[in-house]
């Protein structure tokens, strides 16, 4: 039997106690989310939330400035370069808005029934240079509604359209689930989120454009390299979808989507993608290979999230992260994120401060501007609403 010298046995005592410790801390460090992993938290819950809670309070801490009031239902908020605004209102109004001066550009003829109407829009890349103004909106057509997406070329005041194309037609519209978002991404096509047009089916079916996410060039071309051969189709299986943005250094896509109740979500968009509306709803449904589930499940009270943007600038410690509109929350939803663009939780912000807020869009010189909703028919008006605020600092 060989023998061991004193040395060595004192050296595999300590090889032993090491390992015994690696071993006693493994189930420890699994418990910490790997990168890329999400930890998602309910409402109000407290502790190793995984990121830091800035608490319900936080933007108090900033300063408020109502930078439009007498709105009726702004839907979305174009903030330009000099920080003048674009403004959308539901009932069909197209204004600019600089210096604290409102003037409009087109009052649209559009169907505004129920949740349709003007919604979406954004401008060109190189836009005062290339005066073209994209909106999403709804028109009566053949006994019922669609949602197209028009390009408004702007006069060189920007204060009138001197034409107007139509660059997507047939988008199924109804009274409810016109989706309606549009934004330009960083790779320079137009995304336009859809409906499912109160027909749930549809959102599954490849030859509808309602509940999907549409990707098309700046003249409503189709991109060669959309995911669906010589379709518009982005990603689908959608039931209203109307927020989007992407994480500022990675370009990872997100959108927050109303579920039917209860059940918002936040998905992660990745081309080609099936979000399983109406298989599957939030994280409940019968999941099967292929179908997309959310980031976050919003849980079984309606928050109805609807614009949502990534704080680029300002804001202390949000900057990085998305700020979401909620209306029947009446609140913003921060969405916490690492660099890598993985979602590390959320919390509820400025809860009932404002009322029901429909869109929230970064500043060019910092911070955010939220836009109100309180005059849609679901809100209760407050004085000098709807607002647009610009919260700043
Ligand atoms: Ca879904």
């Amino acid at each position: 039997m060989p023998t061991i010298s004193r040395r060595k046995f004192l050296a595999l005592i300590a090889g032993g106690a090491l390992a015994l410790i690696a071993y006693l801390a493994v189930p420890e460090l699994a418990k910490l989310p790997k990168r890329g992993e999400r930890e998602v938290r309910e409402e109000g819950e407290e502790g190793e939330a995984g990121f830091e809670r800035l608490g319900e309070g936080y933007l108090d801490g900033f300063e408020h400035i109502v930078i439009a009031e007498g709105l009726m239902v702004p839907w979305a908020i174009v903030a330009l370069e000099d920080g003048s605004l674009i403004v959308t209102e539901r009932p069909g109004r197209i204004s600019l808005i600089s210096g604290g001066r409102r003037e409009t550009i087109a009052k649209l003829p559009v169907a505004a029934v129920g949740e349709a109407g003007l919604l979406g829009a954004d401008v060109h890349p190189d836009f005062p240079g290339e005066r073209k103004l994209y909106v999403y909106a709804t028109f009566e057509a053949g006994g019922g509604l669609v949602n197209r997406i028009l390009l408004l070329r702007l006069s060189r005041s920007l204060t009138s359209v001197e034409s107007t194309e139509v660059i997507l037609d047939g988008i199924p519209g109804a009274r409810l689930h016109d989706g309606g978002r549009l934004r330009i991404g960083p790779d320079e096509a137009l995304y336009a989120t859809t409906g499912d047009a109160l027909k749930p089916e549809l959102a599954q079916d490849l030859g509808s454009l309602a509940g999907k996410i549409l990707r098309v060039g700046l003249d409503g071309e189709i991109p060669d390299d959309n995911p669906f051969d010589g379709s518009p189709v982005y990603s689908y299986g959608h039931r209203n979808p109307q927020g989007i943005d992407w994480h500022p250094p990675t370009g990872r896509m997100y959108s927050s989507e109303h579920g039917p109740v209860g059940r918002d979500e936040l998905n992660e968009i990745v081309a080609g993608g099936n979000y399983g509306w109406p298989i599957t709803s939030g994280l409940e449904g019968e999941w099967r290979p292929g179908l997309m589930k959310p980031v976050i499940d919003f849980g079984d009270v309606s928050i109805a999230p609807a614009g949502a943007s990534f704080v680029r600038k300002g804001l202390g410690r949000l900057k990085g992260d998305m700020l979401i509109a909620c209306l029947r929350g009446s609140m913003l939803v921060r969405v916490a994120f690492n660099e890598n663009g993985d979602v590390l939780g959320y919390e509820y912000m400025m809860r009932g401060r404002y009322g029901r807020l429909r869109d929230v869009v970064p500043h060019p010189d910092g911070g955010v501007l939220v836009a109100t909703s309180n005059r849609d028919g679901r809100g209760t008006p407050r004085p000098g609403d709807d607002k647009i605020i610009w919260i700043r600092g």
